[in-house]
């Protein structure tokens, strides 16, 4: 029999484990196993994402090849090379996470990969509202280990209840 101290026990327990879900950042892989490369459609790549701040974009790519400029609206619709751009990240291997809200613009800065090779990507980082469940993030490891241990502990308070 569920008594009323077991309740507010699962109660307390459902609130400290939902609480940092939300806050929590995800990360993505650009391009997903395709990384950072020449004709590859970021636009439909980002289609069913939703980017929070905090959440990191990982542009992957043989370090040389490619390289990530972090530009404005029109330097992206035009492959602007000439303006220099806000931030240019060129390991291979790079986070790119955004404090702030809004539209964030990415392009190739190697050739005619922009131009010529629809290498470029815009995302919107849109605010999280309180209480809304987190959107579906792919390989965040820590995500699903965190779920796991969310679900355990749902189970084990059920238990405790019955
Ligand atoms: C890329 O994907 C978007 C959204 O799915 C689509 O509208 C667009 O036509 C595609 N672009 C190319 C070059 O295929
Ligand atoms: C983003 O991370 C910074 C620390 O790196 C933290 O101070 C800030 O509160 C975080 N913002 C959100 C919305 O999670
Ligand atoms: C990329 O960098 C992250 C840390 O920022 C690291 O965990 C990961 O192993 C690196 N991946 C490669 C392929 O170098
Ligand atoms: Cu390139």
């Amino acid at each position: 029999m569920a008594t009323f101290s077991h309740i507010v026990v699962v109660l307390a327990i459902s609130i400290v484990v939902v609480l940092p879900a939300s806050t929590m950042a995800a990360e993505y892989v650009v391009g997903g196993d395709s990384g950072w490369t020449t004709d590859y459609n970021y636009t439909a790549w980002a289609e069913d994402k939703v980017f929070y701040v905090n959440d990191t974009l990982v542009f992957n790519y043989p370090q040389g090849e490619h390289n990530v400029w972090v530009v404005d609206a029109a330097s992206f619709a035009n492959c602007n090379l000439l303006t220099p751009p806000h931030m240019v990240l060129a390991s291979g291997n790079d986070t790119f996470f955004s404090l702030t809200l809004g539209k964030r613009w990415f392009i190739c800065g190697v050739g005619n990969h922009c131009a010529e090779h629809n290498q470029k990507l815009a995302i919107n980082i849109e605010e999280k509202t309180p209480g809304m469940t987190p959107a579906p993030a792919p390989s965040s490891t820590t995500k699903y280990a965190y779920q796991s241990f969310t679900a355990l502990v749902i189970v084990l308070a059920l238990i405790t209840i019955v």
